[in-house]
């Protein structure tokens, strides 16, 4: 079994508290996690500190970037290692850590550096009374230490889409994985030090949110900017502790993301895209769909469509190639999702598919199974249409009119994603500027382009990260003024 230590000053340092990291597919304990208390993130800061005090803050760009030419190029090198871990760790169908998850942790390392490399500032000459004039300029300093507050879903890409630019931008990053997973981050520790990044430079601290290493750190005055990804609810106590010391976050938080389906659209294109926004590691996406409205006339056909690709669906061992769903993240997950199944029918839905356990076989019995689960006949109010429930279901109900339809989407505290399906392009761009979401897909669902700003309206986010969005909150603009 591993056993699985925080990363500290480049080293692998224990702690006496250890906590179990069970397999979501049988349920049996796959690692042993050393847990980070108050002392350890101290440590954790000072080394973050020292690092960027000494060889990493000295070092010249183009060094700093070449470095994370080569963690990209550690990530493809020990590739397997890393699929591995991720599938071990989340249940996820291997041949989507492998064709998704991975590869995007090498690629933020390569596009970050890029868009560090690329991006100009601002400059402006100005009138002065002398006539002489002035100069200004922008340059950018990075922000100090970052703590990087991780989710489960889909750990790697998640946490590597801020440590990436995090360290393009010349700062020190302390990394918190969730607790599920904290394999891939402890990886990527390895990665670091045969990259040649300096110590100090790349922490990881493990454990829990309230009482354990992520209120610690969040709490920790040395701690110069926060990052988090995960539930609003933990994101709203994380603004808490960062209001002390005034210390600026980003937020990428829950969501309940709509697709509407207009009665012109391309059909197959629409079920494909929506099978894969509902069920994708098992509903388990923060940009998945989980409320699909569907123009009347179109209902019946793509409800059925929808029916047929999720019982088509095949739920086993994420290593088996032919698995397409794994299971949920735990157990604990699992009776969140199966308590939604449940109010569901209590709240009169008409069950399409699903709804409950899937017979597995004895091996992986004991695993975080639920079945791929649809609903129709549920009003919008119900806590199933309302509530971010984070499993493979959603609800599907008809619509009439366009203005209703976006009325009907934009009624969520909630607003990260949403999907729209037409041939109509003046449709299309109508909606999508309607929309109130951070992103809005066309025809498509999870094209990702780094470079595009990337996250959360309402109580869906704060701040935007990707391409120059993320080096607006991973840098300090200063601005320098020069009487010529
Ligand atoms: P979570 O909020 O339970 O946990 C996220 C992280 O925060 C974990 O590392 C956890 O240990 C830590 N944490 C918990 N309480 C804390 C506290 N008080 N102080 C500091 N740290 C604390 O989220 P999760 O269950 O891991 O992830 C699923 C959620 O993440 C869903 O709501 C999903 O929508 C959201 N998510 C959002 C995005 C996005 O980009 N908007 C992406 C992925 C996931
Ligand atoms: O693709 C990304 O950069 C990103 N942040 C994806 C989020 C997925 C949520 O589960």
């Amino acid at each position: 079994m591993q056993s699985l230590k925080n990363f500290i000053g480049g080293a692998f340092v224990a702690s006496e508290r250890r906590f179990e990291k069970r397999s979501p597919v049988t349920n049996a304990v796959i690692a042993e996690v050393h847990e980070a208390g108050a002392a350890g993130i101290d440590a954790a800061v000072q080394a973050a500190r020292a690092a960027l005090h000494g060889p990493w803050g000295a070092m010249p760009m183009a060094r700093r970037l070449e470095l994370l030419g080569r963690v990209a190029a550690e990530i493809d090198r020990r590739f397997e290692d890393f699929v591995a871990a991720e599938t071990a760790d989340t249940g996820m169908p291997a041949h989507f850590s492998r064709h998704v998850a991975i590869p995007r942790g090498a690629a933020n390392f390569r596009i970050f550096a890029d868009v560090v490399k690329n991006v100009a500032t601002e400059c402006f000459p100005m009138d002065t009374p002398d006539g002489a004039g002035a100069l200004n300029y922008a340059i950018r300093r990075p922000v100090g230490v970052v703590g990087v507050i991780c989710p489960w879903n889909a750990p790697f890409l998640l946490m590597t889409w801020k440590v990436a630019p995090a360290l393009a931008c010349g700062n020190a990053v302390i990394v918190k994985p969730s607790e599920e997973t904290p394999a891939t981050a402890t990886l990527l520790a390895e990665v670091m030090r045969e990259a040649g990044i300096p110590d100090g430079v790349y922490n990881v601290v493990h454990g829990f949110g309230p009482g354990s290493a992520g209120e610690f750190l969040t709490r920790h005055a040395g701690v110069d900017a926060i990052t988090f990804t995960g539930e609003t609810r933990t994101g709203e106590a994380i603004m808490k502790a960062a209001a002390t010391g005034a210390r600026p976050i980003s937020l990428e938080m829950g969501g309940k993301n709509p697709a509407i389906v207009f009665a012109d659209a391309d059909l197959d294109t629409a079920i494909e895209a929506t099978l894969r926004s509902v069920f994708a590691n098992s509903g388990q996406v923060c940009l998945g769909t989980e409320r699909v409205y569907v123009e009347r006339p179109l209902f019946e056909a793509f409800t059925a469509r929808l029916k047929a690709g999720a019982e088509a669906l095949t739920l086993g061992d994420p290593l088996d190639p032919a698995t397409t769903m794994g299971p949920l993240i735990s157990q604990e997950h699992r009776a969140k999702v199966l308590s939604y199944y449940k109010k569901a029918m209590d709240e009169g839905a008409t069950l399409v598919t699903g709804g409950g356990v899937p017979a597995m076989p004895p091996a992986l019995a004991e695993g975080a199974w639920v079945q791929p689960t649809l609903w129709t006949g549920l009003p919008d109010d119900a806590a199933v249409v309302r509530e971010e429930i984070f499993g493979p279901c959603c609800h599907i109900a008809p619509f009439d009119t366009e203005a209703e339809v976006l009325a009907r989407a934009n009624d969520t505290p909630y607003g990260l994603a949403a999907s729209v399906y037409t041939r109509d392009l003046a449709r299309a761009h109508r909606v999508a500027a309607g929309l109130q979401t951070g992103l809005v897909w066309i025809n498509s669902w999870f094209l990702r382009d780094l470079r595009t700003p990337f996250g959360g309206a309402k109580q869906s986010g704060i701040g935007r990260e990707g391409g120059v969005h993320s080096l607006e909150f991973y840098t300090e603009l200063k601005n320098v003024c020069v009487k010529l």
